[in-house]
């Protein structure tokens, strides 16, 4: 049974809230994302798989041998990389699954039978399972939450299991992680003799709400719970743990447990500090937990949170997360372009976030950052071949960027292999008496309305155009309301049925038009998505962009790359005046709009050997072109900007 069935035949206490569509009903049978989905599909995770192997990370579940030598060094903090192999074949398995329900695959699927088999072997009496402990370090485990990773590997072989089931049935996989989650509970919580800890990187929260909503057990939504209010009371568990340990609580290498957002209670959070993609999760997880448990108070937390993030702290491309050093988060305001780190796991974290707070409250500026993230920041990760990746996103480079094949720490590929195999989920949800349809890109969905199906069919280009027809099949005509986003960027839209033109502001509800009517077979919604060029300004405070532009067209954040231009983006200025043409290039990359415009690039050939000098660089005119930014790095090696400076 599929999550969204799950939901529909269970309406307590969702009545009142959307239930995303189950991602398999969604088909990207045309335009942009069907050679997105289709190359995840065929190459990312059939190659995925060869590197695992290749980089030995399914061996650590060769419990029969004994561990060989280490291919992660341990670092400072306690953690080798190793620790959580078993998440990166766990996302792999998630991100396969999703392939599985419309294109079953006898090889994908043996290859996660393998696994499976190797974990049902592993795992231990009591139910626990994770190959470092189990094969390295049997007697240390649950001794240090705040820097091994246990349970965030267990979470992600979790999420893998859920989605194995509902995409096979089998549940093999399900049962293992069942009974890993038992141990936990048996392990962990207030009641005398447990454990009162949490893991310092999120993810097992989220995980748990996924498994709860097949089980509907009350004690798998419960340990989630628990795991979310226990996080950041005081007196710490981590220090307590550390002092068990013989080690002092003040040696800790990040300092403050902020890194982990366990500096204070979730609900008295408002600033969004620490390491990105674990802030990402923990909040994914309040908004799940905000939605099972109707927590006003979490999804209040939730909204001071976002509206943080999203006007102190987000790149321009829904990256996140700065700094290197603590993998996350510095000052408000600090957005550097070549040193950001912008991890391709926090941007499709976040799209999992402002997705989950739409469905309690739909409201546009979330989905317009879900979609600002698909489009940019998290797409950026994963290059067109689909079997090269970012992990850090810059926003700016003198050439020194280049995709890799595999990563030291390959969290990144198989996070954004999983946001494309699940994809469809994220354009529609359901509720009764209403359908929201969130995104815009061809598509043929089948969408639950009562009891009944509704086909919906969405014919256009988006993101290269913003003309999008909707038709309706259904077998009777039915009353009920359809909401559709009217993302933040347009300024003129316009919308149709049937040829009548709708009055959007008087129907227009948080970034939303409902059209409320009762819908027949054949019936055809026009909308309409005017996508001039805009130049987007940066807050003052964000002192990198000072005197310089971004160009962005729709959701699609654009870029200059030398390669196009024949010299660093750097030296261009891009007068106020310039007219920017708008142009299908079909030969670039599998096809994509792109701009054409003149600028002034400051030359300097009359510059010798002067380092400084008292008049400015001479500016000659030039044409130049930008590209979709998620589409950089994937041809000749070369310098790239998104903040142009202006003339
Ligand atoms: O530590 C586990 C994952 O690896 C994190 O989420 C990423 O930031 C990377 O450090
Ligand atoms: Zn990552």
């Amino acid at each position: 049974m599929s999550s969204s069935t799950r939901n529909q035949s269970n309406p307590a206490p969702e009545t009142l809230r959307y239930v995303p569509v189950d991602h398999s009903r969604v088909t990207f049978d045309g335009g942009f994302w069907k050679s997105w989905t289709q190359t995840v599909r065929d190459v990312t995770i059939p190659t995925q798989h060869k590197r695992l192997e290749e980089e030995g990370f399914l061996e650590v579940l060769d419990f029969d041998k004994p561990a060989g030598p280490l291919a992660r060094p341990i670092q400072p903090s306690g953690l080798s990389m190793q620790h959580f192999f078993d998440s990166d074949f766990g996302k792999w398995i998630e991100a396969a699954s999703y392939t599985l329900k419309a294109h079953p695959n006898p090889d994908i699927e043996s290859k996660i039978d393998a696994i499976v088999e190797k974990l049902e072997h592993g795992q231990m009496a009591d139910g626990y399972l994770n190959s470092w402990f189990i094969r390295r370090e049997p007697g240390k485990r649950w001794t240090n939450l705040r820097d091994l990773h246990e349970m965030y590997s267990m979470g992600h072989l979790l999420e893998g299991a859920v989605a194995y089931f509902e995409a096979t049935g089998k549940r093999r996989f399900l049962d293992v992680m069942i009974r890993a989650v038992d141990h936990i509970i048996d392990t962990f919580g207030r009641e005398p003799g447990k454990l009162r800890g949490y893991d310092a990187h999120e993810e097992i929260e989220l995980a748990l709400v996924k498994l709860y909503r097949i089980t509907r057990d009350p004690r798998h939504l419960a340990l989630a719970t628990y795991f979310v209010d226990e996080r950041g009371q005081m007196p710490s568990y981590y220090d307590e743990e550390a002092i068990k340990r013989g080690e002092r609580p003040e040696d800790y290498v990040y300092k403050t447990y902020a890194y982990s957002q366990a500096h204070m209670p979730v609900r008295e959070q408002e600033q969004v500090v620490g390491h990105a993609v674990r802030a990402m999760y923990l909040f994914s997880a309040m908004a799940d937990l905000a939605y099972e448990n109707n927590d006003t108070s979490l999804k209040a937390a939730c909204d001071k949170l976002f509206d943080n993030l999203t006007s102190r702290q987000l790149y321009v491309t829904g990256g996140l997360g700065p700094s290197a050093s603590n993998e996350g988060f510095t000052r408000e305001f600090d957005l550097p372009n070549e040193t950001a780190y912008a991890e391709t796991c926090a941007a499709v974290a976040l799209g999992f976030w402002s997705h989950r707070m739409a469905q309690t409250d739909l409201d546009g500026k979330f989905t317009d950052k879900l979609e600002t993230v698909l489009f940019n920041g998290a797409l950026s990760g994963i290059a067109r071949d689909g079997e090269h990746y970012f992990y850090e996103n810059v926003l700016e480079s003198h050439g020194q960027h280049r995709r890799w094949k595999w990563h030291y720490c390959p969290c990144c590929p198989t996070n954004i292999a999983r946001f494309v195999t699940s994809l469809g989920q994220y354009f529609y949800s359901a509720k009764p008496g209403e359908l929201a349809v969130h995104l815009y890109g061809a598509n043929v969905a089948e969408l639950p309305l009562g009891d009944r199906l509704l086909r919906l069919r969405q014919e256009t280009n988006y993101p290269w155009d913003g003309d999008i027809r909707l038709q309706v099949s259904i077998d009777q005509p039915s009353r009920f309301i359809l909401r559709l986003r009217i993302p933040a960027w347009c300024r003129e839209a316009s919308v149709s049925v049937n040829g009548e033109v709708i009055a959007l502001d008087a129907c227009t509800v948080k970034g939303y038009a409902a059209l409320d009517r009762e819908w027949r077979n054949d019936d055809e919604v026009r909308i309409a998505l005017p996508m001039p060029v805009d130049r987007l300004y940066a807050h003052p405070a964000v002192s990198e962009d000072g005197g310089r532009v971004a160009l962005q067209r729709g959701p699609v954040v654009y870029c200059v790359e030398e390669t196009d231009i024949g010299c660093e983006p750097q030296r261009l200025r891009l007068p106020a005046s310039t007219e920017l043409a708008v142009r299908y290039d079909s030969a670039l990359l599998g096809g994509a709009a792109v701009l054409e415009g003149t600028a002034f690039e400051a030359g300097t050939a009359d510059w010798a050997n002067a380092l400084y000098r008292t008049s400015p660089p001479a500016l000659k005119a030039r044409p130049f072109r930008a590209i979709p930014y998620h589409l950089w790095a994937n041809r000749d090696a070369g310098a790239m900007a998104i903040w142009l400076q202006e003339a």
